[in-house]
């Protein structure tokens, strides 16, 4: 099993802190963090290292003015690529965002700039969005004459509905702001994103580590079951979860009136 540190990165970073919570960085700011092969494999690597290595959170940010650009598209243009490597190059991209969604480790991502193409579909990987008022996103695939290919179908759509991705794509729509909150496309639209899907990333990784991988796992495989073997995995998971040792003195502070209550918003 590879550890953190023996990591390869030449177009990403990662940071680990004293609390567990790891800040993944895309670095190629000078190719507005332009998706390429390599990059790729850098996520797959370190996405499928940190459920075990102990991170209890995640933030996914990206050096520079954008998030990401997307494909590699000069890359892309350079390999003059046959059908088939390009079909096994998008399997990569699903087994990093795979690695990503259903690993069980809450990823914050971090947005700004643009957040585009397979951009967009990297950030619907992570559990949570986070967006800052020059975030924009955008599907420029049918104006670069391409398709997706990151798993946009199955993630975008779920975020946005099956009508505004298709209108995003044919026409080049841009969501922005209040819209793209809206929408779906992000949770959060704050000031500084970075800042705020760190606080998130804190406040995620005050949870017990097996709820936190059901909720970031779980939920992810029964959307893509059977309503009945939804519910029936359900149960499993909450066998386990619900009667974890870790939440044994959360539940009792519950019953002696020492745990906080949940209260509306103040304001
Ligand atoms: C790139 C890429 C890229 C920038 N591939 N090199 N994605 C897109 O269609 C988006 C394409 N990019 C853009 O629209 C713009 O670059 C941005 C809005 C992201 C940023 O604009 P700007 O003015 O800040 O930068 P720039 O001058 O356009 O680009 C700066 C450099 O980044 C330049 O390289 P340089 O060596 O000439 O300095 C650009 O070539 C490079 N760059 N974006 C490669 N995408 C699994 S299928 C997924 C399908 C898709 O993702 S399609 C959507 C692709």
């Amino acid at each position: 099993m590879k550890r953190i540190e023996d990591l390869q990165l030449a177009h990403t970073t990662i940071a680990l802190d004293k609390d567990g919570i790891a800040t993944v960085s895309l670095n190629r700011a000078d190719k507005r963090n332009a998706l390429n092969a390599a990059t790729v494999e850098e996520l797959i690597d370190i996405f499928t290292t940190l459920p075990r290595a102990g991170v209890r959170a995640a933030v996914l940010r990206a050096e520079g003015p954008h998030f990401c650009a997307g494909l590699d598209l000069v890359e892309h243009h350079r390999e003059d690529r046959r059908p088939e490597d390009f079909m096994h190059l998008c399997l990569r991209w699903h087994e990093a965002f795979n690695k990503m969604e259903y690993g069980g480790v809450p990823v914050i991502a971090a947005l700004k700039g643009a957040v585009v193409g397979g951009g967009l579909e990297l950030a619907s990987a992570a559990h949570v969005r986070v967006a800052d008022a020059g975030t924009y996103f955008a599907l420029p695939e049918g104006q670069r004459g391409l398709f997706t290919g990151g798993g946009a179908t199955i993630r975008v759509a779920d975020l946005v509905g099956k009508a505004r991705m298709i209108d995003m794509m044919l026409t080049g729509r841009v969501y922005q702001g209040d819209e793209a909150i809206a929408v779906g496309l992000a949770q959060y639209l704050v000031e500084d994103s970075e800042a705020k899907a760190l606080e998130l990333a804190r406040t995620a990784a005050a949870n017990p580590p097996l709820s936190n991988f059901a909720i970031c796992s779980a939920i992810s495989h029964m959307q893509n079951m059977s309503a009945l073997d939804a519910a029936y995995a359900e149960s499993v998971v909450a066998g386990i979860v619900n009667t974890q040792p870790a939440s044994r003195g959360r539940l009792a502070a519950f019953a002696d009136k020492s745990a906080p209550r949940v209260r509306p918003n103040e304001g």
